[in-house]
């Protein structure tokens, strides 16, 4: 670290005399794992995912969150583990089912676990990023219409007033709501998420209620922890894809590309810039409305990235709308295009929409049980980072999505995102090749950086 701060310090005074290119990562560029409360933690009784598990057919091999990897009771060597990587933030969720399983009625030991986990964290070094929603929401609240109830609103404002009181000073970085666009696209669109609808046409009053209640949070945690001289940092993490015609000349597929672009990946980014969650699909879905709340409620802009869709229209045939990946396209075990181009295509335009903002890579990461992949996957995607950091652009973190195994939605346990392997039953955690690379890269990031060969 020293010896990297000394280069940057020549290197800085060179510059005055001889053309020297801008550093790449610099030191306070912080590696992170990410990982999800009910994916990891079990025991998640009072939320609709629970109940929606429970469902048959819901989820693949008739798997359950139910234990998870069992976090809590491996807190010492997750940690240690994530000393190994090299790790200087650990974005993680809180889990309002848990936390308020009954209107009103706060858990107070299961908010100071949560408390105690950020203390235990910041003596080993390590910041947290704590997400307040990822895709669980308490049965009491899913009962009175989840997202579509416009009661929503105040009763997630409670939470996290609540958490932010509670955990507010050791934590530098919020999330509100993690991909609001998966939420919608999986509960309201294709029927993979909880609430199970399947009506283009049912989006618009959910994703305003997420933007409302995204707005009235970030407001929440700054009233609160800024008048006690904390300057929180506060975003959404988007999930963003690459869409692309199947058929570059097919005017249907373009459209579609277009449209997916559109609502999936800019609606609710947009609307934080000025107000107006707008968007239209003619006879589907369209919306158009003010929320003059959410202007400027971005203190960074978060960004999962993963994949790019392919979209063809197919007029006769059902699915009328298809996904596809490129053809000889390098694809993951889940069949996601791996495709490091898209991340500099998105980073060219969030820089563009939003100028100046800090920007935090909350996501990134591959289902790769055998580990064939996951290294040129993360070296690649981070060579994007280090050109646009190299460029000016203010990127601070890269997250990676994940540390151990854990329960991946619909797909249950049989899509592998560690970096180290989950053993059923024992939940014996084993780092893969990745692992041990990735602690290696870390260090050699601080050192030079750069990203090692
Ligand atoms: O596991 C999920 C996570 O919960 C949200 N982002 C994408 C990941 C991989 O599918």
């Amino acid at each position: 670290m020293m010896h990297f701060r000394i280069s940057a310090i020549l290197l800085a005074a060179l510059g005055w005399a001889l053309p020297v290119p801008a550093l790449g990562f610099t030191p306070d560029f912080r590696f992170c794992v990410a990982t999800a409360a009910h994916q990891i933690e079990g025991g998640n009784f009072d939320s609709d995912w629970d109940r929606w598990e429970q469902t048959p057919g819901k989820i693949k091999s008739g798997h359950d969150a139910r234990v998870a990897t069992d976090s809590w009771n491996h807190v010492d060597e997750d940690v240690s583990h994530m000393k190994d990587l090299g790790i200087d933030l650990y974005r993680f969720s809180v889990e309002w089912a848990k936390i308020e399983p009954a209107p009103g009625h706060y858990r107070m030991d299961e908010v100071i676990r949560y408390r105690d986990l950020v203390r235990r964290l910041r003596t080993e070094g390590i910041e947290s990023m704590v997400t307040l929603h990822h895709f669980t929401l308490p049965k009491w609240v899913a009962d009175r219409g989840g997202w579509d109830w416009d009661g929503i609103t105040g009763a997630f404002d409670g939470y996290v007033a609540h958490v932010a009181e509670t955990l507010g000073p050791d934590v530098p970085f919020w999330v509100t709501i993690n991909e609001p666009m998966t939420v919608i696209a999986g509960g309201y669109v294709s029927d993979v998420f909880p609430p199970g609808k399947n009506s283009l046409g049912s989006i618009a009053r959910p994703m305003q209620n997420m933007v409302r209640a995204h707005a009235r949070a970030y407001h929440t945690i700054h009233r609160i922890l800024d008048s006690k001289g904390f300057r929180p940092k506060v975003g959404f993490a988007h999930h963003l894809r690459n869409f692309d015609p199947a058929r570059r000349a097919n005017p249907l597929d373009r459209y579609l590309a277009r449209k997916f672009d559109e609502v999936f990946n800019w609606s609710i980014p947009l609307a934080t810039l000025d107000g107006k969650l707008r968007w239209k699909v003619p006879f589907l879905t369209r919306s158009n409305v003010f929320i003059p709340e959410a202007i400027g409620t971005q203190d960074f802009f978060g960004l999962n990235y993963y994949s790019r869709d392919r979209l063809r229209f197919s007029l006769f045939k059902a699915p009328f709308i298809r996904r596809e990946t490129s053809r000889g396209a390098d694809t993951t075990e889940l069949g996601w295009e791996v495709y490091p181009v898209g991340l500099d295509r998105l980073l060219i335009e969030i820089r563009t929409l939003f100028p100046g903002m800090e920007i935090h890579l909350t996501e990134n990461g591959l289902a790769d049980r055998d580990d064939n992949q996951r290294i040129p996957f993360i070296r690649d995607h981070l060579a994007v980072l280090e050109r646009h950091i190299r460029d000016g652009a203010p990127i601070r973190s890269y997250c990676h999505w994940t540390l151990n195994d854990n329960f991946e939605w619909a797909e249950g346990y049989t899509a592998n995102f560690g970096l180290y392997s989950l053993e059923p039953v024992t939940l014996k955690r084993t780092p893969r090749a990745s692992a041990i690379w990735f602690g290696k890269m870390t260090r050699s990031v601080k050192q030079t950086g750069r990203i090692p060969e």
